[in-house]
């Protein structure tokens, strides 16, 4: 009687779980990734003009950067190079100290490209900028400061 008793409750066990098996309820859906907020950077010889220099910390941003010159152009979030001993930046500088770059090779005439950035900490005027270094270009003026707030 005592076994029976027991075998009983295995059962009732058994369709409990059951019901809370595979297909009962629908597993939950992802939330979206939030939108990146377009940053529209035109390159030509020899500006930068971004559609903005002020950036929030935390906001997914996409540069979307079309070069309109007629030479190739690279793009990077990086610190001015005039705090690396008063010389342009070196190439391989620039990469450890860019936040995002789209080398020259990239960046033919007529070329658009984009760069995902998340800025994660308050950036002041004067410690980053948008530039090119491509040789010759920074300094006739491809570089444009920008500014991160919390
Ligand atoms: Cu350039």
């Amino acid at each position: 009687m005592r076994s029976l008793f027991v075998l009983c409750i295995a059962l009732a066990a058994v369709l409990v779980l059951a019901a809370c098996g595979p297909g009962a309820g629908s597993a939950p859906t992802q939330p979206a990734a939030p939108k990146p907020v377009e940053v529209q950077v035109t390159m030509t010889e020899f500006k930068i003009e971004p559609s903005m220099t002020s950036f929030q910390v935390g906001v997914p941003y996409r540069f979307v950067v079309t070069n309109k010159g007629t030479v190739a152009h690279d793009f990077s979030i990086t610190p001015p190079a005039m705090q690396h001993g008063g010389m342009a930046m070196s190439s391989d500088d620039m990469h450890k100290a860019a936040l995002a770059v789209i080398d020259a090779a990239n960046m033919p005439p007529g070329a658009t490209k984009t760069v995902d950035v998340t800025f994660n900490k308050p950036v002041a005027a004067g410690e980053f900028e948008l530039a090119c270094h491509t040789p010759g270009h920074y300094e006739a003026g491809m570089q444009v400061p920008i500014t991160v707030t919390q």
